[in-house]
């Protein structure tokens, strides 16, 4: 199956068989004046996560960075992570795939949904990552590069061994259809951008995150307690047990009780 061709969706889609980064691409495009672009990869040799990690990105997958320019303040940046959070775990599911969000930006099946048997150990295997990158005034963002990594057609041999990763492929049985799924998740982002204050309400729901103990690193300490709910445009509200924290980023970690 192509991701190239027939898409009918709300952006246009610039596609690559092989790229550096999708975000540098989303740059480039962004420093040239574009907006409203998708620009998707079958494979990216330097695929980025947060902080400089590397995401591993092989034939298969769907690599994808959504250029918008939205007329918000740079501190409403995290609610377009959430927006397309929710729109993978949706497209997901759609796909048959049982995704639940982990705070702020992974996609995960398995692990903490309150039944689940497997995974007890591991927190959930982790199929999409998601990282945004910006520019911007004080007042105003200038663009946003929603990156989106989602682990589709891979096959578990291919993907990270110490990252306790999955892919809609290894889920399933069997391949999904990416040209599709980029178009249902064009589709959902596209619908959720409009109304930011809900699509963090729907990540609540997609979400794990919140009921859990957590342990979030952030880039001024450990914080740990029960996180109690999501604030607008993205904040962890998170309970220590003597006061409620609000969270803005880091790396989060559901404890077991
Ligand atoms: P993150 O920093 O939250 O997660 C990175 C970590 O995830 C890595 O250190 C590794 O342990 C693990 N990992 C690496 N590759 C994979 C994978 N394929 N599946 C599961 N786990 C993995 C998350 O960063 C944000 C990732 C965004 C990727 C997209 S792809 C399109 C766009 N272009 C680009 O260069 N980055 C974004």
């Amino acid at each position: 199956e192509a991701i190239a061709f027939g898409l009918d969706a709300p952006f246009a889609v610039e596609y690559h068989d092989s790229v550096a980064s999708t975000n540098d691409r989303a740059r480039d495009l962004a420093a040239a004046g574009a907006d409203d672009i998708a620009v998707v990869a079958d494979e990216q040799t330097s695929g980025r996560g947060r902080l400089d990690r590397e995401w591993c990105s092989p034939p298969g997958g769907i690599w994808l960075s959504l250029l918008v320019r939205p007329d918000v303040p740079p501190a409403h940046a995290p609610a377009y992570t959430l927006a397309m959070a929710v729109a993978v775990t949706q497209a997901c599911r759609e796909a048959g795939v049982d995704a639940r969000i982990k705070w702020p930006n992974d996609v995960l099946v398995g692990g903490d949904a309150p039944d689940s048997a497997e995974d007890t150990e591991r927190g959930g295997r982790k199929l999409c990552g998601i990282l945004t990158e910006m520019e911007g005034e004080a007042d105003r963002v200038s663009w946003l590069a929603i990156g989106t990594g989602l682990n589709a057609n891979i096959r578990p041999d291919d993907l990270p061994p110490s990252a306790d990763a999955t892919s809609l492929l290894a889920e399933r049985g069997e391949p999904v259809d990416r040209r599709l799924l980029v178009q249902r998740v064009l589709e959902e982002f596209d619908d959720l951008r409009d109304d930011l204050r809900g699509a963090v309400s729907a990540w609540e729901e997609h979400a794990d995150t919140v009921g859990q103990r957590v342990r979030v690193e952030t880039p001024s300490g450990v914080v740990e307690g029960e996180a109690i709910g999501i604030e607008f445009p993205g904040a962890l509200l998170v309970d220590t047990g003597e006061e409620t924290t609000r969270v803005t980023a880091g790396d989060c970690e559901h404890l077991r009780p």
